[in-house]
């Protein structure tokens, strides 16, 4: 039987249901939020029934638990681990994010989109019985309204990834309607966190304005001042999807995926947090091609829904999280 109790918030009392111990598989799971979602689960379900995959091969990975080497592109494969392990739970985080994509759009919408069919196929087949699937503020575009974004809005994304993620959650949603699969997506906002370092995000800018503050005391960042991008800090991101996974599924009133907010601020914020620590810190700008791609995106966003459908409540400021992240970046470099 599942474990149950009580979680307050905003004056409302919320039921948290702890998942009955199961055995599940992360792909992509050497990404950032994968290395923090494995040990959050480990804590769950026991190290024995936490299956991590990824492309790399096992002996360049540091990890102390079961990994198993899977291409997400190969669905044979992917059979076969879920058999070995009789996994009943997906959380499926391998996808290139949009930086990446759009250097290699065919790939990264085959990659995107093939590999969420695999998982949504064996669930309609009743091979595993629930899917995690992390959509994006990526699927919103100019036409989006940009503060305070709801959760229904005009979406024209203008990337291949916010169009894989778009489509994504429409396939998500057809197969629950269709098929009743319980498959569930939260659309993260930029995400920041220390032990992994972000890959090939327009919001990575704020996880390496932090290594480079550090180890060199200044920043050269490939957005400019003023761009206002919606963030959250990896533990509350980690705290919405073990939230989300065990809300009963008829609570859920969205399955296509749910808006996230969080924190908003822009780079030259989040330098003056960092001169609080480090007051010779300097930033200057060089952007990129991704300024394009954040200035499509919204600047903050709008989650009542997730807060009324299953509890969302972040509780990271950016002086929390400043200082979370330079202690514990402090520590972890000085050991490398
Ligand atoms: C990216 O920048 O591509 C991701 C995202 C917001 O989905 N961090």
């Amino acid at each position: 039987m599942p474990n149950r109790f009580f979680f307050i918030f905003g004056g409302q009392t919320y039921k948290y249901k702890l998942m009955e111990t199961e055995t599940v598989l992360i792909t992509g799971a050497l990404g950032q939020i994968g290395s923090e979602l494995a040990e959050k689960l480990k804590s769950i379900h026991g190290k024995e029934n936490v299956i991590i995959s990824d492309i790399r091969p096992r002996n360049e990975v540091d990890y102390d638990g079961i990994y198993e080497v899977i291409d997400v592109m190969d669905a044979d494969r992917i059979k076969e681990v879920i058999e070995q392990y009789n996994i009943k739970t997906v959380y499926h985080l391998a996808a290139l994010l949009s930086g990446t994509a759009e250097k290699n759009p065919l790939f990264g919408w085959k990659l995107n989109m093939d590999t969420l069919l695999t998982f949504l196929e064996l669930a309609k087949d009743k091979v595993i019985d629930k899917i995690f699937w992390p959509s994006s503020i990526g699927i919103y575009g100019p036409d989006t309204p940009k503060e305070m974004t709801p959760q229904n809005t005009l979406k024209t994304p203008s990337t291949v990834y916010g169009i894989s993620k778009l489509a994504g959650e429409y396939w998500c949603n057809y197969y629950h309607q269709r098929y009743g699969v319980d498959v569930r997506s939260v659309r993260f906002p930029g995400l920041i966190s220390w032990k992994t370092p972000a890959g090939g995000g327009t919001t990575d800018y704020a996880v390496d304005i932090y290594y480079k503050a550090l180890e060199e005391g200044k920043y050269t960042s490939f957005l400019k001042a003023g761009t206002y991008l919606p963030m959250l800090y990896m533990d509350d991101a980690i705290d919405a999807i073990m939230k989300l996974m065990t809300t009963d599924g008829d609570q859920l009133t969205v399955r296509t995926s749910y808006n996230l907010g969080g924190l908003s601020f822009e780079p030259t914020e989040l330098a003056e947090e960092i001169k609080k620590h480090i007051p010779d810190f300097t930033l200057d700008f060089e952007p990129d091609f991704r300024q394009a791609i954040a200035d499509s995106w919204p600047s903050s966003i709008d989650d009542q829904v997730a807060q009324a459908d299953w509890g969302y409540a972040p509780q990271y400021s950016i002086e929390k999280m400043t200082t979370t992240m330079l202690d514990n970046l402090k520590v972890k470099l000085a050991k490398n």
